[in-house]
This record gives structure tokens, sequence and C-alpha cells, in this order.
């Protein structure tokens, strides 16, 4: 029989992908929450995200597995409204944009302000994916001033091993202010003890 809990913080990890439309978004998230070693898919059809969608994993990020939420959100405004319930208990946001698009690299520094900045995040709580698909490695991308301090990393459609890393270093990195009792999520402004 299931024993009865007092009210702790659930285990998982809730994590919010956000950015402008069509910056890939849902290619990251379907990267990053997968259990293959998939790689980007070619050929590619997009299709916009109606409001936001749900991927479940879980990961190994030391002590039993931890499952983790990926939202992705969809990058139009018309769901704008919807933004303050799905950042409810966030602990991390990845913001993707793509770099080699003008109005998406100085709409990321608005992404960046809303979904991090005004729910009180820290800047480790945030990490980038500049997404050019076809950029080649080591091209120098464009970077909003309003995150150039944040961990911003270039990404092509060759770099799918690289965005698993990062995603788990930074997946580390909020499991471990999780644990702290700060930083986002649940235990903001609360103290653990
Ligand atoms: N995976 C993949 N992505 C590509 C390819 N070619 C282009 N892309 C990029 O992927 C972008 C859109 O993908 P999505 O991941 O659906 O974008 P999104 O951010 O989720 O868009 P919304 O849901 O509308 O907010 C395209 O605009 C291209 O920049 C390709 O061959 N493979
Ligand atoms: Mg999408």
């Amino acid at each position: 029989m299931a024993e009865e809990k007092g009210p702790t913080a659930p285990p998982g990890l809730k994590i919010v992908v956000v950015g402008p439309t069509q910056g890939g978004k849902t290619t990251v998230s379907n990267y990053i929450a997968s259990d293959e070693a998939v790689d980007f898919e070619y050929p590619f059809e997009y299709n916009a995200t109606v409001g936001v969608r749900i991927l479940e994993c879980e990961r190994n990020l030391g002590g039993p597995a931890t499952p983790v939420e990926v939202w992705d959100v969809g990058g139009s405004t018309d769901y704008e409204g919807c933004w303050p319930a799905i950042m409810h208990d966030a602990h991390g946001v990845v913001l993707v944009y793509n770099p080699e698009q003008e109005g998406q690299v100085s709409e990321s520094g608005a992404w960046y302000e809303y979904f991090v900045q005004n729910n009180d995040l820290p800047d480790e709580a945030c990490v980038v994916f500049a997404f050019a698909p076809n950029a080649q490695r080591g091209t120098r991308q464009r970077v909003s001033p309003k995150i150039e301090h944040l961990n911003v990393v270039n990404i092509s459609l060759d770099d799918g091993s690289l965005v698993k890393t990062q995603f788990e270093r930074f997946l580390k990195a909020a499991k471990a202010r999780k644990d702290s009792g700060g930083g986002g999520g649940e235990a903001k402004g609360a103290e653990y003890k």
C-alpha cells in the first residue's frame, strides 16, 4: 500500500523551452527529451507548436533517476495568457533562437527578460541554444547584448551530441539548486531545512 507522504517537493525537474517562433524549440526539445542517440532530423518539416507540449523523460544526474518534464512552448504570442501558468514551479529555462534571423536576435532578449528575470530565476537557471541549422562549425553567431552574459551555446544540425551534453550539465546544476532549496521552482523564496 502506498505510504502517505508529507508536503514535500515533487522529485522531478520542470524545464521550460522558450524563444521566438520557428527558432527551433521543438527541434531542440525532441532531441533533449529523447533517450536514443538520435540526431537532428533530415528532411525537416516545420509545424508550429500550439500552446505547449510536455515531454517526459528520466535522467541520471547522480542518485536515483530524476524525472524531467520538458515544456516545449509555442513561440506565438497568441498563447501569452498561458505563460504565467507555464512558468509556475519551473526550475530552468532553455532559450532557443536562430541567430541568422535578425528579428530573432533582438527578440531573444525580450524572452529572457520575461521568462527568467520576471520570474526571479537566477541567470544560471537559463541556457541559450543559438540554433543556426546549416552553419559551419566555429561560425561566430549574433547574440543580443541582453543575453550575452548567459551560457550561449552555438549549435547547428551537426551538434546533436553537444546539445545533450550541455543540457545534462544544465540539469545537474538545476537539481543542485533545487536540492539546496534555492533558485526557482517550488523552492523559490522558501527556506528548506
Ligand atoms: N530539425 C531540423 N530543423 C531545421 C532544418 N532546417 C531548418 N530547421 C530549423 O528549425 C526551425 C523550426 O523548427 P521548430 O523546432 O519547429 O521551431 P519552434 O521554435 O518550435 O517553432 P514554434 O513552435 O512555432 O514556436 C526552422 O525554422 C529552421 O530554422 C532541418 O533540416 N532539420
Ligand atoms: Mg515548436
